[in-house]
């Protein structure tokens, strides 16, 4: 059995949720907030952050190695391409998601318009709000929509790069933003093309209850914001 600890509405939980739904495995998930986590959750997340899976007893923290592990024991149908380029590629827009757009775009305006205000109980730096969308994230969404030769980042085909930039650009939707189409064409029909996968839609659905109580903005779903 496979429990994923952590929230669905969570960039990289649902990394791994994708990646299980993407291979047909059962699993539940468990829900932990890292900012008011379980008494044991050190001896679970060695750096207390979200997601740790519990696979059949053996814990992994981290949704790169957790995603990675899920594949060498379940191969098909695979979330790395199989050529070496584009294995690597794959791997770097993983990292690129996880390491750039995460940490200096997504984060910053969940944890300012989101956690803040509604988890810490504090203001929102609306300073900081602005400085990323006007002086960071443009260069960052013009990156991804100058490499994306084809529908997907990486291999001709979904792969863990897709699963890893769609899930950062979901919760820079939920949080009321765009992909502005006139600038990032490209990126913006990617988008579109993302939400239409089967498992990527079904993680989507499953984390609905979860945004909503949070009350993310779920309007580029089709739903009324
Ligand atoms: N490299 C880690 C990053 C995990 C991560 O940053 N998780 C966020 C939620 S999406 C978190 O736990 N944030 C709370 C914190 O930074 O303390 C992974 O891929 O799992």
């Amino acid at each position: 059995m496979l429990t994923i600890y952590g929230v669905p509405v969570s960039v990289h939980t649902r990394k791994v949720i994708v990646t299980a739904l993407h291979k047909g495995l059962q699993f539940r998930v468990e829900p932990v907030i890292p900012f008011n986590p379980p008494a044991d959750w050190a001896s679970l997340s060695p750096t207390g952050k979200i997601p740790v899976a519990d696979i059949g007893g053996f814990k992994l923290a981290d949704s790169a190695v957790i995603c990675a592990y899920l594949d060498r024991l379940h191969p098909a149908p695979p979330i790395y391409p199989r050529d070496d380029k584009a294995y690597a590629q794959a791997r770097w827009f993983e990292e690129y998601a996880g390491g750039t757009i995460f940490r200096d775009v997504v984060h910053g305006l969940f944890f300012n318009k989101v956690i803040r205000p509604g988890i810490l109980k504090q203001p929102t730096d609306a300073a900081a709000v602005a400085t990323i969308l006007d002086d960071v994230a443009p260069a960052k969404l013009a990156y991804l929509e100058a490499a994306l030769g084809g529908d997907w980042f990486a291999g001709g085909q979904m792969s863990i790069a897709d699963i890893a930039i769609a899930s950062n650009l979901v919760n820079f939707h939920y949080l009321g933003y765009d992909i502005d189409r006139m600038r990032y064409p490209k990126l913006a029909a990617y988008f579109r093309r993302m939400l239409s996968d089967k498992a990527f839609g079904a993680a989507l659905e499953s984390e609905k209850a979860a945004a909503e109580s949070m009350k993310l903005d779920r309007g580029f779903l089709g739903v009324p914001a």
